[in-house]
């Protein structure tokens, strides 16, 4: 019988590792400005060339060119700017009021801050987000959720709306159309098809949006909501945000490596956008095209979002144990926050002065709120819910069995 080769898996590696530089010829740019915009009306397969190309508006020169270039006032970058300022800064103190003990457990989005706040410029009033724990841009981009609301949250202290039941940072802000973030990862992507079907069913105008990183797209529900998505043209945006890690497993082994995650998408028949995800112009850009063929009746839209984990996973997470500590300094796409400031620099409407100046209020407005939500409690000090409030808000009508453990609570513990 004809010997043959032994059979051999592929395992994929990242390339680089602690020690080492980082080979990012591994994410296949593309100029700003060369990407096609097809008609929001396009064939899902007629985006298959964007799906594995890269939409990009900025160039290296802070110059926003190509066809993707959004009309859009200084003034309203301006405020685009300072959501992510607001972001960053917020999630700085967090992460130091984690290292004092005054919350448990915190994670950041550093580097990823446009991929949120420029989304939510372009969503209207009632569209509901399905957001994993690296949005909190969504919802710090808005004006009228407040900071001591989030960090009350945090210190799961007296004010925290929802009462110490939920882990710091998985946030729920209905008003704000910010669903209650699951930790059960993808659970957002079925979620989200399901209330864009809801939507249209009732003939209502609303549209949802789904989020997920790079590594929960390996679970099956990513996939079963495609389906659906696609089947039911259901008004969706499916954001897939790959920051090239899922906390110490590089993307490529969730499917990265030989084809894009945006190509997933054509695949299914859903029309799909890769997108430089540190690009504010190209955010919003790519999601105003999105939330248009939702709202028009033209069916879903993924978009995968590049862009880099600039900080730990999570206050759990040391990722100088799997990938080089200066990674994120040689990322090729930049620092979203730096790139837009350059913009509006070359446009003359912004200025070092302007921006140190907008810098230091932030901290201030950051600070102040923290100050306010510790007046309610942190962590260290212990004003948090009763722990009788545990038995609250889960039936309309307490069971008996229920009954009986909270009389056992009170009874052992006095309260
Ligand atoms: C279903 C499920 N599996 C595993 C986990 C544990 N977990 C929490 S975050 C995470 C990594 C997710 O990475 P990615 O999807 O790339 O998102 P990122 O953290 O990079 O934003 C894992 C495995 C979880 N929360 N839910
Ligand atoms: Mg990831």
């Amino acid at each position: 019988m004809k010997k043959r080769k032994p059979l051999r898996l592929h395992v994929p590696e990242p390339t680089g590792r602690p020690g080492q530089a980082t080979d990012f010829s591994y994410l296949h740019l593309s100029p700003a400005g060369q990407a096609r915009r097809p008609p929001v009306d396009t064939t899902p397969v007629d985006t298959a060339d964007i799906a594995y190309s890269l939409v990009r508006v900025l160039d290296d020169k802070g110059r926003a060119v190509g066809p993707w270039a959004p009309k859009i006032e200084p003034a309203e970058l301006v405020r685009g700017l300072r959501a992510m300022m607001k972001t960053r800064i917020f999630d700085a103190r967090m992460q130091i009021a984690q290292r004092q003990k005054k919350i448990s457990f915190y994670m950041q989005c550093l580097g990823e801050e446009a991929v949120a706040t420029a989304h939510a410029m372009a969503l209207e009033p009632g569209d509901m987000c399905f957001p994993t724990y690296r949005q909190q841009g969504l919802l710090l981009a808005r004006d009228d959720v407040s900071m001591v609301e989030l960090m009350c949250q945090l210190m799961s202290n007296a004010h925290d709306p929802l009462k110490g039941r939920q882990l710091p940072v998985m946030y729920s802000v209905k008003r704000a159309g910010f669903f209650t973030i699951s930790g059960n990862l993808a659970t957002q992507f079925i979620q989200a098809v399901g209330w864009g079907m809801a939507s249209a069913i009732m003939g209502d105008t609303k549209i949802a949006s789904a989020w997920i990183g790079d590594g929960a797209t390996a679970e099956a529900d990513f996939h079963t909501a495609l389906t659906f998505a696609h089947v039911y043209r259901a008004p969706v945006i499916l954001n897939v945000v790959n920051n090239q890690w899922a906390i110490s497993t590089f993307q490529a082994i969730a499917g990265g490596e030989a084809t894009t995650f945006a190509a997933r998408g054509v695949g299914c028949g859903i029309a799909s956008l890769r997108v430089d995800g540190n690009d504010f112009l190209a955010v919003l850009a790519a999601s105003r095209w999105a939330a248009e063929r939702a709202r028009g009746n033209l069916g879903p839209t993924l978009i995968e979002w590049i862009t880099y984990r600039g900080g730990a996973h999570s206050t759990s997470d040391d990722p100088t144990r799997y990938r080089p500590a200066d990674d994120w300094q040689h990322f090729p796409l930049g620092d979203p926050i730096a790139r837009l400031k350059q913009h509006l620099v070359a446009l003359k409407v912004w200025s070092d002065a302007q921006h140190d100046t907008m810098q230091k209020e932030l901290e201030a407005e950051v600070l102040a709120a923290q100050k306010e939500a510790e007046s309610h409690g942190t962590l260290l000090d212990g004003h948090t819910p009763p722990v009788a409030s545990m038995f609250e808000d889960v039936y309309k009508e307490m069971p008996s069995h229920l009954k009986v453990q909270l009389a056992q609570l009170e009874a052992e513990h006095g309260h």
